[in-house]
């Protein structure tokens, strides 16, 4: 794609245009070639600039502000939807930009528990589990699932280091659903999003399950979760009732 008129830019326009890869893929953005006009005195992008929003405008996060005279640096999505917003206003024009956009897989190794199948967590002396992504946010449309496997005997106490997700009523937009045992026959243990850190949560046997899924715009870190595996009873006490606690 170009700018307006790529190679005389006409006064006062704004442009915009949404990209969104296949499911499961992001937008990757290279810069071709990149001519706009920027202050000379503070180098600021007050008179034209390139926005590009991870996600959708205005919502999504923006991942560059551009203007000037050299090549930017290639810009990847963290899900499938880009927005490049363009605006120039009345003073000088330049040529524009020239991108190739290109809809790529996403860095298979940051996406543990995304692929479509569930992701196992067995390790007997525990560890921790992320977000896709984390501490980056999370990408968009994600859709991971895991499994905590404990030993015979034991039990999944699950502690979150970390907590930002999207907070909807309801959890209705991006939200983790934490399952005393595994997700198809499962007792819910909670539907969880939001700013704070959720309470521990604990097991009644050997497995737990969790389901993450997000909207597609918004995202935020994520979350960072320990887990161990413990015989029932032990550090499953101070928190294995944690909704009673609340009410
Ligand atoms: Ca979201």
């Amino acid at each position: 794609m170009t700018s307006p008129l790529f190679q005389q830019l006409p006064q006062q326009r704004r442009l915009q245009m949404a990209l969104q890869a296949p499911l499961g893929k992001v937008v990757h953005l290279e810069f071709l070639s990149f001519n706009v006009e920027s202050d000379e005195y503070v180098k600021n992008c007050s008179h034209d600039a390139l926005f590009i929003y991870d996600g959708y405008f205005p919502y999504g996060d923006i991942l560059g502000q551009l203007c000037g005279h050299s090549l930017p640096e290639n810009q990847i999505s963290s899900g499938r939807n880009m927005t490049l917003h363009f605006v120039s206003d009345y003073g000088l024009t330049y040529s524009g930009f020239k991108i190739r956009y290109s809809f790529n897989d996403s860095e298979a190794i940051a996406l543990e528990g995304c692929e479509g199948f569930t992701h196992i967590y067995d390790n007997p002396s525990g560890g921790n589990m992320t977000s896709p992504m984390f501490p980056k946010n999370y990408p968009n449309n994600a859709d991971c699932k895991w499994l905590f496997v404990a030993p015979a005997g034991k039990v999944v106490h699950v502690e979150f280091l970390s907590f930002n997700v999207e907070l909807s009523s309801d959890c209705n937009y991006d939200a983790l659903v934490v399952y005393d045992g595994v997700e198809e026959d499962g007792v819910l243990l909670g539907q969880l999003c939001g700013h704070s850190l959720p309470m521990n949560q604990v097991s009644s046997s050997r497995n737990m399950a969790m389901h993450f899924v997000s909207s597609s715009y918004m995202s935020y870190s994520g979350f960072q979760i320990r887990y161990s595996f413990n015989y029932y009873g032990g550090l499953a006490s101070k928190s294995s009732k944690p909704q009673a606690a609340i009410v």
